[in-house]
């Protein structure tokens, strides 16, 4: 009996100690006041800031969905803009809380970095981008072509997997930042620029005549895109987690930010579910009642960011293709919120 008990004071004991560890993220923030979340130096659609240092794009609305769940206040974030090289020590580090910077999941990033992803907000792929005038159709005939790329990413990995099973040679020219890569490309310096397809659009913007580039029809990787959370606290990997499932589970049930007070009086079940009006599932996640309400409110669902920030309604205009939900033809999926 008295073995039993110990057991059992031990069992709690650990699981109480296990709880306080798995509190430290989200009492840190609220401590501090502000969610600091890392994005990318400057790409349009997903995360830029505009000349007043106003931050927008699908990674920032993570992030200010996230402040919004925590403090009813999307703008209570600090965007820590980092380098694909210098993201993930960051993140070690503790100087952000999480890293929402068009990153992709991989096994070797999942399990040899300290660090777990939370989800996908884009399902992308890697392209490449030449000069119209070079009269290149594919992929396939850029044999002894210069690449530029970027430092620190899966594009160069998979650059060297293409070539490498197409029996073509190439020349990398890499550099750290964005801004090098492009101008590199621009100024004649390599002959294609290659990276998530989405980012050649992005970056495409930025060129002094966008309509003289053309984005290859070859898309040659798998590139989900995601937030991650350093390991060893629970709560808040739940918390990233179900902050970017209740966007997409609010597109799907229809939820947006013009009917989200409508909605939100609704009798249905589900609905009561989300909007904390039956049960207490914000609570258990260790945020409000009204968490829901207030992500949708402060960013709109899913598709209301995508459409904003890369999609119909943006410069960008990108199709939802893989990105549309699962029951309208994509592969975007959110768990139930029950
Ligand atoms: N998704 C890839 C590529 C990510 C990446 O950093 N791509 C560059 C290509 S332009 C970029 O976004 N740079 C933006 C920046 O450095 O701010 C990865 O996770 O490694």
């Amino acid at each position: 009996m008295k073995r039993v008990s110990l057991l059992f004071t031990l069992a709690a004991a650990a699981a109480f100690s296990a709880q306080a560890a798995s509190a430290e993220t989200l009492k840190t923030i609220k401590d501090r006041g502000m969610l600091s979340c890392g994005v990318s130096q400057g790409l349009p659609g997903f995360s830029s800031p505009d000349d007043k240092g106003n931050w927008t794009g699908l990674d920032v609305d993570v992030c200010r969905a996230i402040a919004a769940a925590i403090f009813d206040d999307p703008t209570k974030v600090k965007f820590v803009p980092l380098s694909a090289k210098d993201r993930f020590t960051a993140l070690q580090s503790g100087e952000i809380d999480v890293l929402s910077r068009n990153t992709t999941w991989t096994l070797s990033r999942d399990t040899s970095l300290g660090a777990n992803f939370t989800g996908v907000t884009y399902y992308d792929g890697q392209g490449f981008l030449v000069k119209k005038s070079l009269k290149v159709n594919s992929a396939l005939e850029l044999n002894s072509a210069s690449v530029c790329v970027q430092t620190g990413t899966t594009t160069e990995q998979n650059l060297a997997d293409y070539f490498k099973g197409n029996n073509m040679k190439y020349e990398v020219i890499a550099f750290a930042g964005a801004d090098e890569t492009v101008k590199a490309y621009e100024s004649g310096r390599c002959d294609v620029f290659t990276s998530d397809v989405s980012q050649l659009y992005a970056e495409r913007l930025k060129l002094a005549n966008p309509a003289d580039h053309v984005v290859l029809p070859e898309v040659i990787s798998k590139e989900p895109l995601g937030p991650m959370v350093r390991h060893g606290d629970d709560q808040w990997f739940d918390i990233v987690k179900w902050v970017l499932f209740a966007m997409v589970d609010a597109e799907e049930m229809g939820v947006n930010q013009k009917n989200l007070d409508e909605m939100s009086k609704s009798d249905k079940p589900e609905l009561k579910r989300a909007f904390g009006t039956d049960g207490n599932l914000g609570e258990q996640l260790g945020l409000t009642k009204d968490w829901f309400y207030r992500i949708i409110k402060a960013v709109g669902n899913y598709g209301e960011s995508f459409d904003r920030n890369v999609g119909a309604g943006s410069k960008l205009q990108i199709a939802r293709g893989l990105n549309q939900l699962w029951n309208k033809g994509g592969i975007q999926y959110a768990p139930p919120i029950r």
